[in-house]
């Protein structure tokens, strides 16, 4: 049902003054004794001592870039080490109270992060589960290795797993946590909650509201929290994630027990430090942090500063909010002071900032002040203490030598394989739906008006003399695609999707209309105008375990989520060591008529990134076909659409779009039309020009061409394209992707190496023009029109006889554009 929500002027417009609530700064002031009812001797004591192992394997790190070894022992690690010496307290304060079903998301300088947490949720855990965690995970390949010779208890093997995995994944070994494929600044290790951690500053804030998402719509137990640095506040998705994380939705719209907030704690970790400029006085004007959740809801996102150099004022904040996350009143904003003595990296050489700075930071060193603490308050002696540290000293030795022992610790085999991280880039599943139980929708299928609807129209666009049917009574390009979504929502529990106007608007270019009747909100809503975040989100979410389709209503919005496009959907299936899967079909649509900023088709951009698989179907047959694919995999997917299309018929299947479900495989480039002269491969929906311009071919200069839609741009098959240039012996390539730098020129390049003995001319490309696309009335003077391909055949390939050229195709002209840049 549509939302009734109404805007009455009468109130909205009444005078008034917002008041904002104070947001407390460091207003923790219990003693130890008085923390006495909330922790035992233990406790108190297990704090200490993962601060401390957070600590020795920080320095160990440190020594090593910046002496070559560690206790005598040598190791040259070349890669990054973005330490936290002196964060321990507010990383430790963090981890406490979670466990393996709350998720941690971090940032470049998360080993401490991971540790703690790591050994948070190991204390958590029991002996079975850990057992069957270090068993499971990489075929117990790490625990194999960690259990050698080792007579202690399980727990201890676990905190050795967890220490030896994390070091071999910063030292790039396979018997890494994640196979050497993530690295210092994105290992994770998903079994204890801890999700990828990202070096790219603030791409944690989008993708951990996602899996905040995951969590409630599915209903699982646990919270999110997403720990990035101060400086991240200055970024894009950071903002994004905040901002679709505060959705009023969540409260107003969303139904029964959907109703509440969001289960994310954004947690600050103010180190008061960029690299080297200062968030509070220089980069920044907020002066504290916590100010920031002032603007994101009335609830202030319930957001506080407390000290991050006090463990237990952490805890304290954690107990509190995540009683407020269980209440449903999340998100949650944590401000959490705190310093890092070391540098931003080791290369580091401190001139932004004083040696009295670091030194009086120093002196209220949180390991010293807790340590001390506890020999006050009689829970621990020095010799207690001094037994931790030299423990932690021989913990991190032994998982020194054992990760930089090649023998021990190889790096993955790329001289045996060289088709080893390629292997990993694409999960390849087949997956009906991601969990088993019954999707929630408001009423069967068969009554859905858009699917009555669709039931009466004709499924082939002609009738049995050719004719064609009305525009109204043909089956179109979107029933296609809606088709294809229905079918998941009511197959797929997890599956949701949302983007802007996807709702009660019926989905950009009304390919949902229908839907918002047959779906509660948690599976179809709007989201903010947030494109980044909408992709973000919905990384969080498949990697989480849902299947998820955002949609971005313009391609030329694309480039608002650049850093969820470029690095982070395509990386983590990959860097996981392909633990992870990622089932996200993001659909865009390429605009037309809305001139340069509209109208935009960058399939080429995304198919030049490694880790997307790039879809752009013509036809209502291979929308339908291709989307189901698309959403049975574990893959993500771009799923082009095209403006120009969304009310075509079905052309070319004489059979009609079948009303059944089947998946037309990703990558098989599909031929339209037989011919045997010139071989025509399109993208998209230039099919159609390709089409008129093969028809004038046949019929003013009797050119039989064989007209190919490549369908899929990665992957691509290309075999079907061989074939028909050994028969042809000629290509021309055409889409509307501007030319230079395109995916048509890859292709072309492709086929000039494959087919070259069989080439009577070079593969020719009819892309669109280098410039600003224009108003829709002088579209034609910049897309491919059949006229430029006759062009381009006549000089390039073959010459049409008495055929006048429109558009100059020569080697001149294309030297004299490229001197010009266009
Ligand atoms: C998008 C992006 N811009 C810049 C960088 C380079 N860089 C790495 S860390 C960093 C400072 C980040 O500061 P903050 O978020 O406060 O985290 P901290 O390093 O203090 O832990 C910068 C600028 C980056 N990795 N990503
Ligand atoms: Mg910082």
């Amino acid at each position: 049902m549509p939302k009734q929500q109404l805007l009455d002027p009468v109130e909205i417009r009444k005078p008034q003054m917002l008041e904002i609530a104070p947001i407390p700064v460091n207003q923790y002031n219990k003693s130890i004794e008085e923390e006495k009812e909330n922790f035992s001797k233990n406790d108190f004591v297990r704090i200490f001592r993962d601060m401390v192992i957070i600590r020795e394997f920080e320095t160990m790190l440190n020594l090593i870039k910046t002496t070559g070894e560690y206790l005598g022992y040598p190791y040259n690690h070349p890669g990054p080490a973005h330490l936290s010496i002196g964060q321990e307290a507010s990383a430790v304060g963090m981890a406490y109270l979670l466990d393996s079903d709350d998720y941690i998301f971090g940032s470049h300088r998360s080993h401490g992060e991971i540790l703690a947490k790591g050994l948070s949720s190991i204390h958590k855990m029991n002996d079975k589960e850990l057992m069957e965690v270090m068993e499971e995970y990489f075929g117990g390949e790490i625990l194999r290795i960690v259990q050698k010779d080792f007579k202690g208890d399980t727990k201890s093997l676990a905190q050795r797993f967890l220490i030896y995995g994390t070091l071999a994944e910063i030292f790039a070994r396979e018997t890494g946590i994640n196979k050497g494929l993530g690295g210092s600044m994105h290992a994770f290790f998903t079994p204890f909650g801890i999700y990828p951690n990202n070096a790219i500053v603030g791409g944690s804030g989008d993708i951990s509201v996602g899996a905040a998402l995951y969590k409630k719509v599915n209903r699982k137990p646990g919270i999110v929290v997403a720990n990035i640095g101060d400086a991240s506040l200055g970024c894009g998705p950071v903002w994004e994630g905040m901002v679709f994380a505060t959705m009023d939705q969540f409260h107003t719209l969303w139904e029964d027990d959907m109703k509440g907030g969001l289960p994310i704690i954004f947690n600050i970790m103010n180190n008061q430090y960029g690299m080297g400029g200062q968030t509070s006085g220089e980069t920044m004007g907020y002066n504290i942090a916590a100010r920031v959740g002032a603007a994101l809801n009335s609830d202030n996102m319930h957001a506080e500063r407390v000290d991050g150099y006090n463990p237990l004022a952490v805890i304290d904040a954690y107990r509190r909010k995540m009683e407020i996350i269980q209440q449903k009143r999340g998100p949650v904003f944590l401000d959490v002071l705190t310093y890092r003595f070391s540098g931003h990296s080791p290369s580091d050489a401190s001139s932004y900032r004083s040696k009295e700075e670091v030194e009086s930071w120093q002196k209220i060193d949180s390991i010293v002040t807790y340590g001390e603490e506890l020999m006050n308050a009689e829970l621990a002696s020095r010799t207690d203490l001094n037994k931790i540290k030299k423990d932690a000293e021989n913990l991190v030795l032994w998982a020194t030598k054992l990760s930089t022992d090649d023998s021990v610790s190889p790096r993955m085999d790329l001289v045996k394989s060289n088709e080893l991280i390629g292997e990993m880039m694409f999960s390849n599943g087949s997956v009906d739906k991601m969990e088993d139980r019954t999707p929630e929708v408001n009423h069967p299928m068969e009554e859905n008006s858009r699917v009555k609807q669709i039931s009466k129209k004709e499924r082939y666009a002609f009738d049995a003399d050719g004719k064609p049917f009305s525009a109204l009574k043909q089956y179109q390009y979107r029933d296609g695609l809606f088709e294809a979504m229905v079918d998941r929502f009511y197959k797929d529990p997890t599956l949701i999707a949302y983007g802007e106007e996807n709702r009660d608007w019926g989905g950009a270019f009304a390919v949902y209309r229908g839907l918002t009747e047959a779906l509660p909100y948690h599976r179809l809503f709007n989201s903010p105008i947030s494109e980044g975040a909408i992709i973000g989100t919905a990384i969080g979410y498949g990697m989480c375990g849902g299947r998820v389709v955002p949609e971005i209503m313009y391609c030329d919005f694309l480039g608002r989520s650049g850093d969820e496009v470029f690095n982070q959907l395509p990386k983590w299936q990959a860097m996981s060591g392909n633990i992870i899967k990622m089932p996200v079909v993001v659909r865009v649509s390429v605009g037309s008529k809305y001139g340069a900023q509209h109208s935009q088709d960058w399939s080429s951009l995304v198919a030049h990134i490694p880790g997307i698989k790039v879809v752009f179907p013509a036809t209502p047959y291979d929308a339908k076909g291709l989307l189901n694919a698309a959403l049975q995999g574990t893959d993500p997917v771009i799923f082009f659409e095209s403006q120009r299309i969304y009310g075509i018929g079905e052309e070319f299947q004489k059979g009609g779009v079948p009303e059944e479900y089947y998946e037309i495989p990703l990558g098989e480039p599909d031929i339209k039309r037989e011919g045997s002269d010139l071989t025509i491969l399109s993208i998209g929906a230039t099919l159609y020009k390709a089409r008129e311009a093969a028809d004038i071919l046949q019929s003013k200069y009797g050119i039989s061409v064989e007209l190919i839609d490549a369908r899929t741009l990665v992957p691509f098959n290309y075999e079907p394209v061989i074939e028909s240039v050994k028969k042809t012996g000629r290509i021309l390539l055409t889409s509307d992707a501007n030319e230079r730098g395109s995916y048509l020129k890859d292709l072309a390049q492709n086929i000039t190496e494959l087919c070259f003995d069989d080439l009577d001319a070079p593969p020719v490309v009819v892309g669109s023009r280098n410039w600003i696309i224009p108003a829709h009335e002088l579209e034609d003077f910049y897309f491919p029109q059949a006229e430029w391909v006759l062009d381009a055949v006549h000089e390039k390939i073959v010459p049409l006889k008495g055929h006048k050229v429109t558009n100059d195709f020569s080697d001149e002209k294309k030297i004299w554009r490229a001197a010009r840049g266009i």
